[in-house]
């Protein structure tokens, strides 16, 4: 049989069940990715497994998300980090760095291996075909543990490419297409594997770029063909030794098939507030722009800064829109100074930020009031960017150029009357970064870990009970993301490791009342619609709830990373049986889950749930593992009786 990438490397990963749709598999994970805003959480819980080192390949602490030091919280936590880095054989890498998905293709991304991240877009590792896959702190915990990652065999969906994309479109627009074919839960359990005589026509960093923001179609993956292209982009970064060929077979088949000619692409944009509301440019071309942002985990390398630069050179940003770079590493501002691009961006009015995610999860650049602001960032959730009823466009960093010489939404195609469009080649060697890694030692390994006054122990669960008796305190609809569930911004991101603190915003963008009407109920259901906690992995929108007495979810149905760390904290996530029954909920409403635990054990995939006095059934859709995990009230009982 002629096989899939994706399948060729499942398969040579495979250490538990079949490669069947939708059956759990365990696959062996090479290589381990961690960020500092999921990272202290764990790194508390790997502590807590009691090993004294990692058994994971490689794995890489790195700092980029809380990096604004307005108090002593970030500073303290990446203190604990580095020294917890040192002590377990982790490599570091430090703030001011670069962000993770970034500089793990610069320095560590290896074709073919397996990379878990606790960052939902560790798939940008596609750009050097690493099948990146992201998950809850506490599946990475027990990865670097040497335990295998489990997820749902998915379905492949080939994606072929043809042509070549014209003048002023680039891979975001592509990445925008699939939004705009698949929306964000139209890829729910499936890898995307892009192959086909186009592939040869996007640079591994324009392939980072849709991998990295494939997350957003609901994605466990994006995978494609390790080629010419990567070889080059391995050996001008010095590591040609990392290269292999990698493809499909010839006629390999897929489960699900799409084509995209890459000639017949058009600049897209995602208006606010998701990146699923994807329309052409030209439909929005003439808004007042007061921000834009080109740069963090997509779009940050040395090509999307320079074509910027190019664009903007000799002129400057309209007064009334603030330019920002955030560039993905400090290696790229290397290679753009170099490559003669700081200049004409400076001269441009732009602000240059540290490498980092920055005003992607709303660490500053906030817009103001009612602004609009245009980013080339993977998500525009409501409120992420930290302003209340943000305006935020997600679009490539041609259209932020546009946008910012013009003060307008302006299709960037519109600039090819004043000048040429200025292709960007990739240097033949980067100016490479190698001393701010900090690599695993022996001698660091004696280094005792510091923790400081913010970090709060982890905090323990009992098991499921017999009967379980809750009330219901909220009702949300469909596409609820994990930001809404668990904001972050520079106030609520730096409480990450202290979970009695962070708890305190569980929906506190919805109902500022959640935290001390749940703490006073005891017991809790939460009612959602489609694609319930979309987006980030941050296993905090679970772990926070549960800390505040929630016990289940009943939804129409769930985003696969959410889903899992629900399991891995005890949540039952429930789906309506009839999703018309959502209507019968209230807050206030009592729910009760009458022998909720015999039924659980005795593996019943249907739950009887009784609302007000009315019957209605629920479904249960988990794997035996996760079920034991419910039983045992989270992941970490499990673990814990096991050593
Ligand atoms: C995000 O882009 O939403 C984040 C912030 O990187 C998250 C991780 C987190 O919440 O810390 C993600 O993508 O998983």
């Amino acid at each position: 049989m002629a096989k899939n990438l994706t399948r060729k490397i499942l398969e040579s990963h495979l250490v538990e069940g079949k490669i069947t749709v939708g059956e759990e598999i365990g696959i062996r994970i090479d290589q381990i990715l961690l960020q500092d805003a999921t990272g202290t959480m764990a790194m508390l819980e790997f502590e807590a497994l009691g090993l004294d080192g990692i058994k994971a390949e490689l794995a890489v602490q790195y700092v980029d998300h809380n990096i604004l030091q307005t108090d002593n919280k970030n500073a303290d936590d990446h203190r604990y980090l580095q020294t917890a880095a040192a002590h377990y054989g982790l490599h570091f890498s430090p703030a001011g760095n670069g962000v993770s998905h970034q500089v793990h293709m610069e320095r560590f991304g290896i074709p073919g291996k397996t990379l878990l991240g606790s960052d939902s877009h560790t798939p940008g590792a596609a750009g050097v075909s690493v099948l990146g896959i992201g998950a809850g702190g506490l599946d990475v915990a027990l990865c670097m543990a040497g335990y295998p990652y489990h997820l749902p065999c998915p379905v492949v969906l080939g994606v072929k490419l043809t042509g070549e994309m014209p003048d002023w479109v680039s891979a975001k627009d592509l990445i925008l297409e699939m939004l705009k074919r698949y929306g964000v839960k139209g890829c729910i359990g499936k890898i995307v594997e892009y192959y086909g005589p186009g592939v040869k026509n996007l640079s591994a960093t324009d392939r980072e770029t849709i991998g990295n923001m494939g997350t957003e179609l609901g994605a466990t993956t994006s995978i494609f063909p390790s080629d010419e292209n990567t070889r080059s982009y391995l050996e001008a970064q010095g590591r040609r030794d990392a290269w292999v060929e990698l493809h499909g077979d010839e006629g390999a088949d897929y489960d699900e098939h799409a084509e995209i000619d890459l000639s017949k692409l058009e600049p897209l944009i995602a208006k606010p507030s998701s990146p699923g509301n994807v329309v052409p440019v030209r439909e929005v071309a003439g808004i007042k722009v007061d921000q834009v942002i080109v740069g963090s985990s997509v779009n940050s390398s040395f090509r999307d800064l320079m074509v910027v630069a190019r664009i903007v050179e000799g002129r400057h940003s309209s007064p009334w829109t603030s330019l920002h770079v955030n560039p993905g590493s400090r290696q790229v501002i290397e290679n753009i100074a170099a490559g003669g691009g700081v200049l004409p961006l400076l001269r441009a009015g732009a602000r240059i930020h540290e490498p980092g995610c920055l005003g992607c999860i709303g660490m500053g650049q906030a817009p103001g009031t009612g602004q609009v602001s245009l980013r080339t960032m993977p998500r525009n959730f409501p409120g992420r960017s930290g302003t209340k009823d943000d305006q935020v466009y997600l679009c490539s960093p041609e259209t932020v150029a546009a946008a910012a010489l013009k003060g307008v939404i302006t299709d960037p195609r519109d600039l090819g009357k004043e000048m040429e469009y200025p292709r960007i080649k990739d240097p033949e060697q980067y100016l490479v970064d190698e001393v701010s890694i900090i690599c695993p030692r022996e001698d660091l390994r004696k280094i005792d870990v510091v923790r400081g006054p913010n970090i709060a122990p982890l905090p323990t669960f009992e098991a499921l009970p017999e009967t379980l008796e809750t009330e219901v305190v909220l009702v949300v609809g469909d596409n609820i993301s994990t930001d809404t569930i668990m904001p972050a911004g520079n106030q609520i991101l730096p409480l990450r490791s202290n979970i009695p603190a962070i708890s305190r915003f569980v929906f506190s963008m919805v109902d500022p009342d959640f935290h001390a009407k749940a703490k006073e109920k005891g017991a809790v259901t939460v009612i959602g619609g489609d694609n319930y906690g979309q987006g980030s992995s941050r296993e905090h929108a679970a772990l926070a709830p549960r800390y505040l007495g929630v016990r289940a979810v009943i939804a129409k149905s769930f985003a696969r990373i959410h889903m899992a760390n629900l399991c891995n904290y005890g949540i039952l996530p429930l789906v309506f049986a009839r999703p018309e029954d959502q209507e019968m909920f209230r807050p206030g409403s009592k729910v009760v889950y009458e022998g909720v635990r015999e039924r659980l054990a005795g593996g019943g995939e249907e739950i009887p749930v009784r609302v007000d006095g009315a019957a209605i059934k629920t479904l249960l859709h988990v794997s035996p593992r996760m079920r034991r995990q419910l039983l045992a009230g989270g992941a970490l009982n499990i673990v814990k009786q096991g050593l």
